[in-house]
């Protein structure tokens, strides 16, 4: 006789994750997952967003982190509503975390809330949390074959942020190959060379975010 196996981690988180996306569209908030390594500028890329698009869109975050609130301070001291989840060890963010967070917001007054994943290219990819959309971020000076590596990061997303692109000359980053690789994965991906020192790409991803943000909630 066959043995039925069920995944109930990844089935469960499912189920709520379009729970999430079910309660989050009678709200009208569009939600975004921005995932990628440690210190490869989520944070930076959030404060970029909020200081582009505050003007037209209510923003609220959620800052996931092993530990700390350093990074939701730093959204506090921008003057979004903010939560930060400690996740107190655990390297990704389920769908269940997002679900028990949501009432700390008032949804009525919010267009849009990003996500900042933990710092990790491996499972949050796993994990769909009620997303309408997810933007990868891969910073130059990580290397140009993270692609090939951590694959399914990038063929689940629906747009690559190359950040850091100032470093660009500082590093044996070959541009092509990150591209062509993740387009060869995701012939949908859009991809973004961004500086949040520069700015340079900042307009082209924000009137790209605008737009997408717009399809969801009009
Ligand atoms: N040169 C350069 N540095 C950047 C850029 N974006 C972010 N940084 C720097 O990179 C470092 C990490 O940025 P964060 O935004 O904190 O990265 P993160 O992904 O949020 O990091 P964790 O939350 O720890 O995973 C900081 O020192 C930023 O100033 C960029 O476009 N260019
Ligand atoms: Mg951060
Ligand atoms: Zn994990």
């Amino acid at each position: 006789m066959e043995i039925k196996v069920v995944h109930q981690i990844l089935e469960w988180n499912e189920d709520v994750s379009d729970k999430i996306k079910s309660d989050l569209t009678k709200k009208n908030v569009c939600l975004i997952n921005l995932m990628g390594s440690p210190g490869a500028g989520k944070t930076s890329i959030i404060t970029t967003i909020i200081n582009n698009l505050s003007d037209k869109f209510n923003i609220g975050v959620i800052e996931g982190d092993i530990a700390g609130q350093i990074d939701a301070q730093k959204m506090k001291d921008l003057g979004v509503p903010v939560v930060q989840l400690n996740t107190d060890g655990a390297c990704h963010i389920e769908a269940m975390s997002i679900d028990n967070i949501l009432p700390e917001f008032d949804l009525d007054t919010l267009d849009v809330i990003f996500v900042e994943n933990i710092g990790n290219l491996v499972c949050p990819a796993e994990f769909n949390i009620g997303e309408d959309m997810r933007i990868a971020l891969l910073s130059i000076p990580e290397g140009d074959d993270k692609v090939e590596k951590y694959p399914l990061m990038f063929q689940t997303t629906d747009a690559l942020v190359l950040n850091k692109y100032d470093m660009i000359e500082y590093f044996d980053f070959d541009e092509q190959r990150a591209i062509k690789n993740a387009k060869d994965i995701n012939p949908k991906i859009s991809i973004f060379k961004v500086s949040n020192k520069t700015t340079e790409g900042v307009l082209e991803f924000i009137k790209y975010l605008e737009n997408k943000i717009t399809e969801k909630i009009g």
